[in-house]
């Protein structure tokens, strides 16, 4: 007879983790994100150098917590803010159990691939190679790729993806937890990033204002919030018809008076997961002040555009998503100021990375 196999509870093992998402600007790190987290945490553009602040983004499910860092593209840093920006990826590669180094596959090997590839020569921790876009590019490209990488580097994984898509994220998810140590959770269940919700605020009206422009504008606009003031549902009953949602270009610095003291932001929130949204009358009502720095005279004619025209566009589509984020109505004031060199001045990039 045989023998009765004793029946063993498999052991269920939780994997946790830092994974740098790093490769150079434009290549689809902050997309990959936002598709791993299933939410937007991240701004993407079609416009180099968009990431400026690595971001924490919290992934946490029955197998374990990922904590991805998206970082700034690798570049030759020539201003004060860009030698920051890269500060930001050599810190990354300290703090990561695993790199995962995405290139563009629709884009030729060149200066720059060697030069993030010489940054890795001195890095141990492992690094799975993503080469994304893949859903533009002609599978036999994606095989030369393949070819000629993987002598390049050690790589743990080589993975073609889609971060637009969601082509094989899943398995990236699968064997990232793989490479990942057994752990306790770092992060509570509902956490899911490092950056405050102010930050966030001044990151998509960035976003809207990089979909807008051309040329050096993306690398010389900021975005500073000066104020974000929040009024509940009670307040808002109060005002009645006087607090209508206005967009940037009209003049709002006389704000509605309220019944009561509104809530100040004193202290950066931490994002955490969305909430279900409250029945639609009880939305809070939520005044934001923001400045829009540039270098030039003439760039803050451009983002002004015509009569007003472009501020106007991009402080309505920024509080339409705002709006959404918050599930509060939005009053958006945008105002834009010169700040001659402000990308080599250590004030103006300590002010905008102390919102985060
Ligand atoms: N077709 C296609 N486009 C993609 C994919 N991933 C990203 N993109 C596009 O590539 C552009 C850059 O994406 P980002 O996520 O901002 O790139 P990034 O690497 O974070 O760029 P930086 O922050 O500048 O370093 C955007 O226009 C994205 O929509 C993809 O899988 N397929
Ligand atoms: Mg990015």
């Amino acid at each position: 007879m045989p023998r009765q196999k004793k029946v063993q509870a498999a052991k269920k093992t939780f994997r946790v983790g830092y994974v740098a998402l790093i490769g150079r600007p434009n290549v689809g790190k902050s997309a990959l994100l936002n598709r791993l987290l299933g939410q937007k945490i991240a701004i993407v553009s079609s416009k180099p150098q968009t990431t400026r602040i690595s971001i924490l983004g919290i992934h946490t499910t029955d197998k374990g917590q990922i904590i991805f860092i998206d970082n700034p593209g690798i570049h030759k840093p020539l201003h004060k803010l860009n030698k920051r920006m890269m500060d930001f990826v050599y810190s990354s590669l300290q703090t990561a159990d695993l790199i995962c180094l995405l290139i563009d596959a629709t884009q030729k090997h060149g200066h720059g691939d060697e030069f993030v590839l010489d940054i890795l020569k001195n890095v141990r921790t492992p690094v799975f190679l993503l080469i994304n876009k893949v859903d533009i590019v002609k599978k036999g490209n994606i095989l030369l790729i393949i070819d000629k990488y993987k002598d390049l580097h050690p790589f743990k994984e080589i993975i073609p993806i889609s971060a637009v898509r969601g082509t094989n994220v899943d398995v990236l998810e699968k064997l990232i937890y793989d490479n990942l140590p057994e752990s306790e959770k770092i992060y509570s269940d509902d956490e899911i990033s490092d950056q405050s919700e102010r930050f966030l605020l001044a990151e998509i009206i960035r976003e809207k204002v990089l979909n807008h422009v051309e040329k050096e504008l993306p690398w010389v606009t900021a975005v500073y919030i000066d104020t974000i003031e929040r009024r509940g549902p009670r307040a808002e009953a109060e005002e009645g018809e006087r607090a209508q949602p206005m967009d940037a270009g009209e003049q709002s610095d006389a704000l509605p008076e309220a019944g009561e003291s509104p809530r100040k932001f004193t202290q950066i929130e931490k994002m955490s997961k969305p909430r279900p949204a409250g029945p639609e009358k009880k939305r809070p009502v939520t005044y934001i002040k923001a400045t829009i720095f540039v270098e030039r005279d003439n760039h803050r004619i451009i983002i002004l555009g015509r009569r007003g025209q472009l501020i106007k566009t991009i402080g309505i589509e920024a509080r339409q998503e705002i709006e959404e984020i918050l599930e509060s109505r939005v009053f958006l004031d945008l105002h834009v100021k010169v700040r001659e060199n402000w990308r080599d001045s250590a004030d103006v990039l300590d002010l905008i990375e102390g919102q985060k």
